[in-house]
This record gives C-alpha cells, structure tokens and sequence, in this order.
C-alpha cells in the first residue's frame, strides 16, 4: 500500500528521499510550511531507518553547568540561565571540589559522559577549566568529557590569549574528548542580532568546531527554535550545518532546541507546539543528509513529544541527565533526570530497539557495574 500524502507538494520531496537526493532551501520551506505532519513524518521516517535502522539510543549521563555567572547576561534574550555576578540571585560557580563532588555521582551511577557548560564567567582562570578537565580524567578516567560549547571555547582563547588552536590543544591534553552543540543559536545574522547581539557569529562557532574536528575532537550541533526566527532562518540554519559538516566531518548528532520562554526577555513569545516540535525533528533528519544522528531532547520536548518523535526522524532520546538547569529555570516541566527503565520502556513501546551507546554511538555492554563499549 502507498502513502497518501495530503499535501501533494511533498510528492516530489518524496521522489527526491527515494531517490538519496539532497532536498534545496526551497524543498525546506515547502516542508517547513507544510501541515502534512504525517507526510513528513512518514518523509523522515525512511531517512531515519534508512541511516539508523530500527535503533532508539539513550546513554547514561549526568549534566553539570559549572557556573551561571557570565559576561553577556544582559545579552542573550532567550537565556534564563545566567546572572550578572556571584551576589546576584541564583547565581552560582561551583568550586574544582564541588564540580568534581557532583562528577562523581557519575561513576557511582555507571554514567558514561559528562556534560558540562557554564556562562562566559569574568574571573575564572584558564587553569580552572583545565583542572575540571584533568580532575574527571584523573577520577574517573573512563567516562566520557564533552565540555564547553564554541562560545566558551572562544571566550577561553580571550582570557587565556591564546589562538583558538592553542586553546583546543591545551584543553584536550587536560582531558577534552568531545564538544557539545550549544551556541548555535540561529545562524541568520539579523536575528542573531536580535535575540543574542555580541555574541560569536555563525562563521565564528563554525570555524572552532572546524578547528576542533580537525585536532580529532567531534562535536554536536544544535539549533534554537521557536522564537523570533523565520521558516527561512531554519532551512538557512540546516542548510550551513549540512555545508559545515562537508568541510570539516566532526558533527555527530543534531539536537533542534525549543525554545522556553518563561524568565526571559522573550517571555511574551509563546511555547512551541507538539506540531513545530515534530516537524523540527522531521525537517532536521531530511534537510541533514550528511549528520548521523538526530536527537529527540526530552528535556526541552517533554518525555512524551521526544517518545513521538522517534518514529518522526529522531533516532536518540538523549540520556538519563541527573540534573538540568537551562530549561528548568526558563520554566520546562520535564522532569530533571529519568531511569534507564522509564527511557528504555518509552523506546520499546514505539516498537524501537533500545540501544545505550556512549557519546560516539559504540554500543554499551554492561557487566554489573563494570561496562565497555562496542561498534554498534
Ligand atoms: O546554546 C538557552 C539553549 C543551549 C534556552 O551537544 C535554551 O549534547 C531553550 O546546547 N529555552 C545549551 N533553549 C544547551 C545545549 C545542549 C543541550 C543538551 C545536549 C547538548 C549536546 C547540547 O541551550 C544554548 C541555547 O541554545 N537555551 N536558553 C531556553 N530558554
């Protein structure tokens, strides 16, 4: 039996996924405008198989935000997270001990990754973001460090006056495995001005992940929507990804972000809906032919939106978490960690195979509380 598209402007997008073609700005904003939710679905769906097979991912890992304290507080309009200094209400930096205190919940856990972003802090030393990197080496040297996003990176090569490159080397020599995707924002420029003026432009964040794949450090990349962007600002942004990922080939998963406006200066800006949720997913696995993975945020979607989106492109749901405060302080009713039983149940019940992979997506074996990973 054939599917019936409602929408027969997704008919020729259809040949084209058929046919392994790369879809156009255009084919992005017909799909980005369309309101076959189940066509694209459907669309993304035989991307998602095809790339990923009939696998759900999940890891175990544990987010630590090392400070909230940063230097472009009064910048970023979507941000509820940061605080103009340490007296300031809900402001925190954790101290070496404290971050490495919480890290080790990691190992007692059997986590595999560590997570860990902060605010662009004014004072903090180079050395300390060192010492986080060699503390987790040191303590718990087979767990998995993805640290610091491309704004932090560059805000580290100010303070430590050191070339992007240096910066990178000295970083992963302490101990950096891998980079997380954040900072992206959107790439368009007029609305980047908009709602995080000052902060690092689009060829900027892609010059240090090029810079990073390059010294062997793989990365992921994100995009923050439902906000103030366009449909165009979307398929632009998927578009330089795709390109970026040509260049230089260390992207390894996209996470679309939604965004949560509560406690921000976009406060007035309505919560994205299941159908722009789904159809980010969707859109994102078929416009990103060349990334591998692409990730349903439970944290930012709701458990229950990232489950759906497993059958909509999306073939990872993200990892247990322990503790998030991003989206948690902008108002996400997520809750703050899950089990490996309650992630493993919501895969299985899409009719998935779940699959807990480390950071690279090797597949994780487990022998009581020992573990070793393995090319899926
Ligand atoms: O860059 C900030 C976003 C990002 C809000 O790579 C918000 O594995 C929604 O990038 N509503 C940081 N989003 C988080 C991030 C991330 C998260 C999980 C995994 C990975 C990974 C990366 O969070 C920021 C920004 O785009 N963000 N405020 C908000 N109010």
């Amino acid at each position: 039996m054939t599917f019936q598209f409602s929408d027969q402007k997704l008919i020729p997008i259809h040949e084209k996924v058929m046919a392994e073609a790369r879809l156009s700005f255009e084919d992005g904003v017909t799909l980005f405008q369309s309101l076959d939710l189940l066509g694209i679905g459907y669309l993304a769906n035989i991307v998602r198989e095809r790339k990923n097979g009939n696998i759900g991912y999940y890891n175990l890992n544990q987010h630590i935000d090392y400070t909230n304290v940063c230097i472009l507080h009064a910048r970023c309009h979507f941000c509820a997270f940061a605080r103009k200094n340490i007296e300031t209400e809900g402001a925190w930096e954790l101290s070496l001990e404290q971050f490495l205190d919480k890290a080790m919940y990691s190992r007692e856990q059997g986590c595999t990754e560590i997570h860990s972003v902060g605010g662009l802090h004014p004072t903090l030393p180079f050395d300390y973001y060192l010492a986080l990197l060699r503390g987790l080496k040191e303590r718990m040297p087979q767990v998995h460090r993805k640290l610091f996003t491309a704004v932090e990176i560059h805000h580290l090569a100010r303070i430590s006056k050191q070339s992007i490159k240096e910066t990178l080397i000295a970083l992963k020599e302490a101990g950096l495995d891998s980079m997380p995707g954040g900072g992206a924002e959107i790439f368009a420029q007029e609305t980047r001005d908009k709602i995080c003026p000052g902060k690092i432009d689009a060829d900027e964040w892609f010059d240090i992940h090029w810079q990073a794949h390059q010294l062997g450090i793989p990365s992921n990349v994100t995009m923050l929507y439902g906000h103030i962007e366009t449909l165009e600002d979307r398929v632009d942004h998927l578009i330089r990804i795709r390109e970026g990922q040509t260049r230089s080939g260390g992207f390894v998963t996209f996470i679309p972000l939604a965004f949560h406006p509560e406690n921000t200066r976009l406060a007035y800006v309505p919560s994205t809906s299941g159908l722009t949720d789904l159809r980010c997913i969707s859109v994102s696995r078929l416009m990103l032919d060349n990334i591998p993975h692409i990730r349903a945020y439970w944290i930012m979607l709701g458990l229950k939106t990232a489950q759906i989106a497993l059958n909509f492109g999306a073939d990872d749901i993200h990892g247990t978490v322990t503790e998030e405060k991003i989206t948690h302080m902008a108002g996400a009713s997520s809750p703050q960690s899950v089990s490996v039983d309650q992630i493993s149940r919501l895969i299985q019940e899409v009719g998935r195979n779940p699959v807990e992979r480390d950071t690279l997506y090797n597949e994780v074996i487990r022998d009581g509380n020992r573990w070793h990973s393995v090319a899926a």
